[in-house]
């Protein structure tokens, strides 16, 4: 049985940039939604419950065809979400440190470069997808609820929702607008910390 995370602060926290009109429809409808599908998936073919999330998702094409649909879409919705929460925090924003800035300026030339990709790349996702930075300190995009380990990539370092839902009570459709606010909450010491785990 899958569960939607708690969040790590409180629906309001992030209220500057992201609202918790948002952050509630967001984490208690549209992911609480995913999981509630990924169960039902689940539970149709049982055997998958002894695998973890992240084993089926790299996996897809080896499960049973009836479910392959629901696993991509609400098993990915679910993962890409669980992470996303993460990924921000109140006292979110500034830059990274050490290492993973080093890595960052040698790709980008300066954080500010880096951020200038990532905004740029989020722009030009067309309709839903995600928008990811990988170890590697690639940029990716993806459509829909596709998550970076679908394609055979390392789990993401980092990585933005840019699906309406995300972001159209406040900005309406001006996703600039988001993506320009979110940075302020972007908790780079949890970036960090999957930075350096993957290093080990
Ligand atoms: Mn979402």
């Amino acid at each position: 049985m899958y569960t939607v995370p708690d969040l790590p602060y409180s629906y309001d926290q992030l209220n500057k940039y992201i609202s918790g009109d948002i952050m509630r429809l967001h984490h208690d409808k549209h992911h609480q939604a995913y999981v509630d599908k990924l169960n039902a998936a689940i539970d149709s073919a049982p055997a998958l419950r002894e695998r973890p999330l992240e084993a089926l998702l790299a996996d897809i094409a080896s499960l049973p065809e009836s479910v392959q649909g629901a696993v991509r879409n609400h098993g990915g919705g679910h993962y890409n979400h669980s992470l996303f929460w993460q990924w921000m925090s109140p006292d979110g924003g500034g830059e990274p440190a050490g290492e993973l800035a080093r890595k960052m300026t040698e790709q980008y030339g300066s954080f500010q470069g880096f951020v200038d990709e990532f905004t740029t790349k989020s722009l030009g996702v067309f309709g839903s997808g995600w928008v990811w930075l990988q170890p590697d300190m690639q940029i990716i995009t993806t459509a829909n609820q596709d998550t970076p380990i679908m394609q055979g990539l390392d789990t993401p370092l980092l990585g933005l929702d840019v699906w309406e839902h995300a972001y159209y009570l406040d900005y309406k459709n001006k996703r600039d607008d988001y993506v320009k606010a979110w940075w302020n909450v972007v908790n780079w010491d949890v970036v960090d910390e999957r930075f350096k785990n993957l290093l080990q």
